[in-house]
């Protein structure tokens, strides 16, 4: 399908880039993107993709959900549009494949939490991070309040979320809001080094461990460990598995089937 706002791009190979292109709102989610973007996710799980990189047009990766069109809403439309974004962001979280956010300039709201939808964030050291919808007399509204606790503490959301500060990327990763920040021109290459590794690596079983941790991720320490034993032993019913075995043990490279 083409689309008006996201520029798709498939190296071939397994790896799918998706970049955001509004660049004169600052690539702002309207719920025409968020259409879009639904309808990316959904092909993107029908396909043979195995890594997903999503990144920004310009200068934002994502500013945020757009303020015009959220201005005219009631509760209704609010409770609609929340909706609506906390759903495509959900679908990114449960992709069985890998979703690498190239974080390439402002991701604030919206953008921050398209940004915590995904696996792995990487960041320019010209990103800047934030949840400033209180100066708009809202709050994040795309699960950020769930993510971002879940990822940086409570306290620390609940300082980000009740001031709207903005920050850099150095205290986004000094908070594991991102696991690295590149150089800015350095990003994209960055992000498709970690593809790349993980292209390398057994499709189900990077696809099991995903399940995993995002099913143990609200779980207490029983639950989550009998989790793992769950994931870990269906690893045992897969071809790849036999093959990843044989391999080392024949001394030679690994020729996975994602079976
Ligand atoms: N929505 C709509 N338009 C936007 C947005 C946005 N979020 N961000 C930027 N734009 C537009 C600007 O209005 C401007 O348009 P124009 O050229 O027509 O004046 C254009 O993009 C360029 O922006 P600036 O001139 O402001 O660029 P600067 O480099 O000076 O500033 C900033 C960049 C700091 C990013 C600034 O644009 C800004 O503060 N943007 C708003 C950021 C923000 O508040 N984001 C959070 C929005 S709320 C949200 O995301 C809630 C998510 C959950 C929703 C749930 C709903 C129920």
């Amino acid at each position: 399908m083409e689309y008006r706002f996201l520029k798709v791009q498939n190296d071939g190979r397994g790896i799918l880039t998706l970049t955001v292109s509004s660049p004169a709102t600052l690539n702002a989610l309207n719920s025409e993107i968020l259409s879009e973007l639904e309808d990316f996710v959904d092909s993107v799980s029908a396909s043979s993709a195995r890594v997903l990189v999503i990144t920004g047009e310009g200068k934002a990766f994502v500013a945020g959900a757009d303020i015009s069109e959220m201005a005219g809403l009631d509760e209704k439309g609010g409770l609609a549009f929340g909706k609506h974004g906390a759903r495509v962001f959900r679908k990114i979280e449960l992709l069985d494949i890998p979703v690498i956010a190239a974080v390439n300039g402002f991701a604030l709201g919206g953008g921050c939490e398209l940004a915590m939808s995904c696996d792995i964030r990487i960041a320019s050291a010209k990103a800047s991070f934030g949840q400033p919808e209180v100066n708009l007399g809202i709050i994040p509204g795309f699960s950020g309040t769930y993510r971002l606790s879940k990822i940086a503490g409570q306290a620390y959301a609940k300082e980000l979320i009740f001031t709207g500060r903005r920050i850099k990327a150095e205290e986004a990763f000094r908070i594991g809001l991102v696991s690295r920040v590149t150089e800015p021109e350095a990003l994209m290459e960055t992000a498709y080094s970690i593809a790349e590794e993980i292209l390398t690596s057994a499709p189900l079983a990077v696809s099991y461990a995903k399940k995993c941790l995002n099913e143990n991720y609200d779980l207490d320490s029983e639950g989550a460990i009998e989790l793992e034993n769950k994931w870990f032993a269906k690893c045992f019913a897969t071809g790849d598995q036999k093959e990843g075995m044989s391999a080392f043990l024949d001394k030679r490279a690994p020729e996975f089937k994602n079976r």
